[in-house]
């Protein structure tokens, strides 16, 4: 006789291909679908030995302690902000994630932003769009050069590192700054954040989420950046004082950001929209077609293995 599949709870609804794979090999419950959740958890809480989630959602020890039968969470993306690892350790619930797959489509997308910010390319295309070309009695502003530039990467990690390898085609000068350097790492650990800033002509904000890092760029850091200064940020929107960075971008403290993240997603600063020296993306450096997929494959295999074998492809460190 064979036992059923595991039982696995997910928290929001997913890509389409994940949700079919993940039915054809467990027995999945939308948690999203329920109008009612404390209800539906106290009364089927126990029944799940899986949960799949996400960065955006994560999982808070609430939920983690509702399912008293988990025994491992899938999460998609590699953030684990949301995601409460104390609770889940506690209660000795592995987590996997998906580090790595995304590392080239969140470095491209910083160059994209680095590149749009100082050359003003979204700018430029809306002047195209509004006739202001065609009816133009001034040329559209001059931007700054990227290519040469000096480059200063804050969070050397992952992604941070893939950051710094594809500005070597850019001939960037490359200083980064984490609480330890990294290891053999080529370019210079600058153990100074505002140091950082105020080298670089482009800070490229990509260390972890999370009450560690929140407003690690401040109003200093943006005062050291300086008005030739742009900032571009992929990692996380609480990593970033907001108020402050609107307030130098409104006052041309900074000359200008790309952001792909924001403190309170979906909602952005209003006083931002006006703004032709910000790039502002609804968070969507991971969304290509093909990491998108890799990240969807990660979320299912780290679960068949640990069904299977007991362990996970990526395993989050606790
Ligand atoms: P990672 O390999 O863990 O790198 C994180 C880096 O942050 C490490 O180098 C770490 O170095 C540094 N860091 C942590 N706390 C710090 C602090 N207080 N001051 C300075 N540096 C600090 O992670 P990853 O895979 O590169 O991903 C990084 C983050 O990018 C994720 O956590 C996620 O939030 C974000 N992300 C965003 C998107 C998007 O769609 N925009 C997509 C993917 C990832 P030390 O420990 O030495 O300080
Ligand atoms: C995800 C991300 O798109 O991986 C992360 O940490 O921020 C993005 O890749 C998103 O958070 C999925 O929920």
């Amino acid at each position: 006789m064979t036992s059923p599949p595991p039982r696995l709870l997910q928290t929001l609804k997913l890509m389409p291909a994940l949700e079919a794979r993940l039915a054809s090999a467990f027995d999945v419950h939308r948690l999203a679908d329920e109008a009612d959740t404390p209800a539906f958890l106290a009364a089927h809480g126990g029944e799940f030995a899986g949960l799949v989630t996400s960065a955006a959602v994560g999982a808070n020890a609430t939920l983690i302690d509702a399912l008293p039968n988990l025994r491992v969470i899938s999460s998609f993306g590699v953030g684990l902000d949301k995601l409460d690892l104390a609770a889940a350790q506690r209660r000795g619930v592995v987590v996997g994630y998906t580090p790595d797959v995304l590392n080239d489509c969140v470095a491209d997308l910083a160059f994209g932003l680095m590149l749009d910010a100082a050359r003003g390319l979204s700018a430029a295309d809306r002047y195209v769009r509004r006739g202001g070309w065609a009816g133009a009695t001034s040329p559209f502003p001059l931007g700054r050069k990227v290519s040469g530039a000096k480059l200063g990467i804050v969070g050397l990690g992952r992604i941070g590192s893939t950051i710094a390898r594809r500005a070597t085609g850019f001939e960037m000068s490359v200083r980064y700054h984490n609480r330890r350097p990294v290891p053999g790492a080529p370019w210079m650990h600058e153990p100074s954040l505002s140091e950082l800033a105020r080298w670089a002509d482009y800070l490229v904000v990509i260390a972890a989420g999370g009450a560690g890092t929140r407003h690690l760029i401040d109003a200093d850091v943006l005062d050291a950046l300086g008005p030739r200064g742009f900032l571009v940020n992929v990692s996380r929107g609480s990593v970033v004082d907001e108020a402050a960075l609107v307030r130098a971008l409104v006052d041309k403290r900074i000359a200008g950001a790309g952001l792909d993240v924001f403190e309170n997603e979906p909602r952005v600063p209003q006083e931002l929209l006006a703004l032709d020296n910000v790039v502002l993306l609804p968070h969507i450096a991971s969304g290509t077609v093909e990491t998108r997929q890799a990240m969807c494959d990660r979320v299912f295999d780290n679960l068949q293995l640990f069904f299977s074998e007991g362990r996970l492809v990526s395993p989050a460190p606790f």
